[in-house]
């Protein structure tokens, strides 16, 4: 039995008053389906083995280089985090696992660290390095670069950070480092564009000759920021440059706010499986940049789409496709509970409404170059209301048919803003 922040007592009343409207409601879809020649239950079946981890990080509020806004009862630690973590995956259960990020949830007991996430029923996902802040009494400074910095004792201690990382990752059970680095310029003319490229690799191959066997490494590419000039790591072309120098178990990590405006993330998706690169993917939302809005609450056309290329390379796979899926937002003003849960609903709507895409029917359009024929098979299943089926898939798995309201009637932050101490003003991470 598991430790239960909310009350499951509070859990199934509140479902109660829900299971009539939501049998009528799946019943419906049920039958529109079998129209359709689709079984609704073997979808929910693949819906509620679907999951998505959450990042450590994202528990607290975020901010912007501007403010941040702490909310009462927030997260100040990583065991306050794992708290939250499991509020999260109770009343949604969809996100069973945790990406931590080091040094923000360094403890000194490991083991003890993996058995209190075991208590919730949760387990660790990627672990995240961080050389893009200082941190208080470090030797060498990152504000020119880590992995791809021009002194070599700088990358010596981005390299040390990295590996102790996975020392990390090993003792809570996970299996993957990703590597984000903020390096490159911020004025033409700083660094020589092709050399710190070759710094990066060389750097990068030193942490990658430490992973376990087991283990994989994940490049996340960013076209911007923190350096407003050139990125070391910029695009995807650049990450898969490197993850195919690096080796077999080195793969790339696609962050959905990590491009420029309207690129077209669905074929760079397409493209890295073709590689056999495609390690995982940082979901959020953005209309100008890299905003880290929650998921699918600006373009959830784009997820589909995102999704749709996801359920074809699972339905036709190219050698390795096990790719890792994480959240990754910044919850600047509401409550980072909510925004998670209302991100893994989007997210996982999105996986079903791509499970409805009629794969032979679309093939076949797109042979006979039938274009309205292939672009209405897609259509038809992202119009498809898939409501009723998550709410079902949560439900028969203990969690919430109406999760916010559930959430809400737990008055779990207002317990939790009399019990954690209160977090300070400043700036948050971005
Ligand atoms: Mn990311």
């Amino acid at each position: 039995m598991h430790n239960t922040p909310i009350s499951p007592e509070l859990i199934a009343e509140s479902n109660l008053c829900e299971a009539d409207a939501l049998e009528e409601d799946y019943g419906a879809l049920k039958a529109r389906l079998a129209r359709r020649g689709i079984d609704a239950d073997r979808v929910l079946e693949k819906v509620k083995r679907w999951t998505v981890a959450v990042p450590s990080w994202g528990a607290g509020r975020g901010g912007t280089r501007f403010a941040k806004f702490p909310l009462a009862g927030e997260p100040t630690n990583i065991h306050e985090k794992l708290e939250d973590c499991a509020v999260i995956n109770q009343l949604g259960r969809t996100t069973p696992r945790v990406s931590p990020h080091f040094p923000w949830d360094c403890v000194d007991d490991y083991a003890g660290l993996r058995d209190e996430a075991e208590s919730y029923g949760l387990g660790f996902d990627a672990v995240n390095s961080n050389t893009f802040q200082d941190q208080p009494g470090q030797a060498k400074t990152y504000a020119t670069g880590s992995l791809s910095s021009t002194v070599e004792a700088t990358r010596r201690q981005a390299v040390e950070h990295n590996i102790e990382c996975i020392e990390i990752g090993r003792k809570i059970g996970a299996r993957a480092l990703t590597v984000w680095v903020g390096d490159g310029t911020n004025l033409p003319g700083q660094q020589d564009l092709g050399r710190s490229f070759e710094r990066y690799l060389d750097a990068a191959a030193q942490v990658y000759a430490a992973l376990p066997d087991d283990w994989s490494m994940m490049l996340e590419h960013k076209m911007f920021e923190p350096a407003f000039y050139s990125s070391v790591i910029s695009d995807w072309g650049s990450s898969l440059m490197a993850a195919q120098e690096l080796g077999e178990k080195c793969r790339c990590l696609v962050d959905l706010g990590h491009h420029a405006p309207n690129v077209n993330i669905e074929q760079i998706v397409a493209r890295l499986h073709r590689a056999g690169k495609l390690g995982g993917f940082h979901f959020n939302d953005s209309k100008y940049g890299d905003d880290d809005l929650d998921s699918g609450s600006i373009n959830p056309h784009q997820l589909f789409l995102v999704f749709n290329e996801l359920a074809e390379a699972e339905a036709n796979p190219r050698g390795h496709f096990d790719p890792a899926y994480m959240i990754d937002q910044s919850h600047n003003v509401t409550d980072p509970i909510e925004s998670m849960l209302s991100s893994a609903e989007a997210i996982a709507g999105c996986y079903a409404r791509a499970l409805l895409v009629d794969r032979e029917a679309l093939h076949e359009a797109q042979e006979d170059n039938d274009v309205m024929l292939a672009f209405r098979t897609l259509r038809t299943a992202y119009e498809t209301d898939v409501g009723p089926l998550l709410a079902r898939a949560r439900a028969e798995q203990g969690g919430a048919i109406d999760w916010l309201r559930t959430y809400r009637d737990s008055r779990y932050r207002e317990r939790k803003a009399q019990e954690r101490k209160a977090v300070g003003l400043g700036a948050g991470i971005v």
